[in-house]
């Protein structure tokens, strides 16, 4: 049996990022972190590029516009966490369709790393604390795809 899979290899790869403002002291680590897994897999930091967008209800769109310039592979960055209003479940959900969408119609690795939290606290865990980093988790993931969408 053959079998394909993705290597963690960055040399030569070009990677954007689309992060969110909103919510930056966690969003903020999370790119950290994604930065931090990139270089240290090969990925040289000039060949990194960050767009801020200002929450992450604006990251569909502008990940969009960044399918069609020159990158390998697409991070999405932000963190979602439950307040008093019914946003975080409308905005999560559409994102994580708008996310999915972006990767089938462009045939390139569109990555999800959004933190979707119930309080503070649980965001943190997950932004460099004891759950580990999601910006670095969704780092691996688009190396690991960047990789293997060139062995398919
Ligand atoms: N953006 C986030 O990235 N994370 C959030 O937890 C978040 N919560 C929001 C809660 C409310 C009530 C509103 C109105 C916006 C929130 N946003 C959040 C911002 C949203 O993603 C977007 O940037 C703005 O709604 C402007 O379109």
């Amino acid at each position: 049996m053959k079998e394909v899979t993705g290597n963690f290899k960055g040399e030569g790869k070009r990677v954007g990022i689309c992060v969110a403002r909103f919510n930056e002291f966690i969003t903020g680590r999370l790119l950290a972190g994604a930065r931090d897994e990139l270089i240290r897999h090969g990925v040289r930091d000039e060949d990194i590029e960050c767009v801020w967008v200002p929450g992450s209800f604006e990251i569909g769109t502008v990940a969009k516009a960044m399918t069609d310039k020159g990158y390998d592979g697409i991070i999405c960055l932000g963190a979602l966490i439950k307040g008093d209003t019914p946003h975080f479940e409308y905005i999560s959900a559409s994102l994580a369709k708008s996310i999915s969408e972006l990767g089938t119609k462009s045939g390139m690795p569109v990555i999800y790393g959004i933190v979707t939290a119930e309080t503070l606290e649980q965001a943190i865990e997950r932004a460099g604390a004891k759950a580990g980093n999601r910006g670095a988790s969704a780092a691996n993931a688009c190396l690991e795809m960047m990789d293997l969408m060139t062995k398919i």
